[in-house]
């Protein structure tokens, strides 16, 4: 009876953690899950937009085996609006050093934002298999 108690209490103990954990990163961490996005129609060219002096929005392709535009320089504190969409299969987008993680799905496009405050030179990799050139598939954001 006693152990049946103990073992209620702690697994309650464990949910609450969890629970304040998810809202930890929610709202102190600010960790924020990629949205796909309806009311920017899938786009064929890729662009890089100065929004204002720290602000970007770039819009990635990913196709079989490059992402375009295959190098971006920003300045240190920028905010970057990443817009994402692929004209061919699905492709994986990983910014290498940030939280980054995003699918590029033919037909849809995917957003996420993201700040960043590092100079550096990141590497950005396919990480869903798309085809034989899958391992060549790389792209550049430079903060300077
Ligand atoms: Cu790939």
């Amino acid at each position: 009876m006693n152990a049946e108690k103990l073992a209620l209490n702690l697994a309650s103990i464990v949910l609450l953690i969890f629970f304040a954990l998810i809202l930890y990163g929610a709202y102190v961490k600010n960790i924020d899950l990629p949205t796909c996005i309806v009311n920017v129609k899938p786009f064929d060219k890729e662009r890089v937009v100065q929004v204002s002096e720290n602000k970007y929005e770039i819009y990635y392709i990913a196709r079989q085996f490059s992402f375009f535009p295959m190098e971006v320089k920003i300045p240190r504190n920028s905010t970057v609006d990443i817009y994402l969409t692929s004209p061919d299969v699905t492709h994986g987008f990983h910014i290498e050093g940030t939280n980054v993680n995003l699918m590029a799905i033919p037909g849809a496009v995917t957003y996420y934002r993201v700040k960043f405050k590092e100079p550096g030179k990141y590497r950005i990799v396919c990480h869903e298999y798309c085809g034989l050139g899958h391992q060549n598939m790389m792209s550049w954001i430079i903060v300077e």
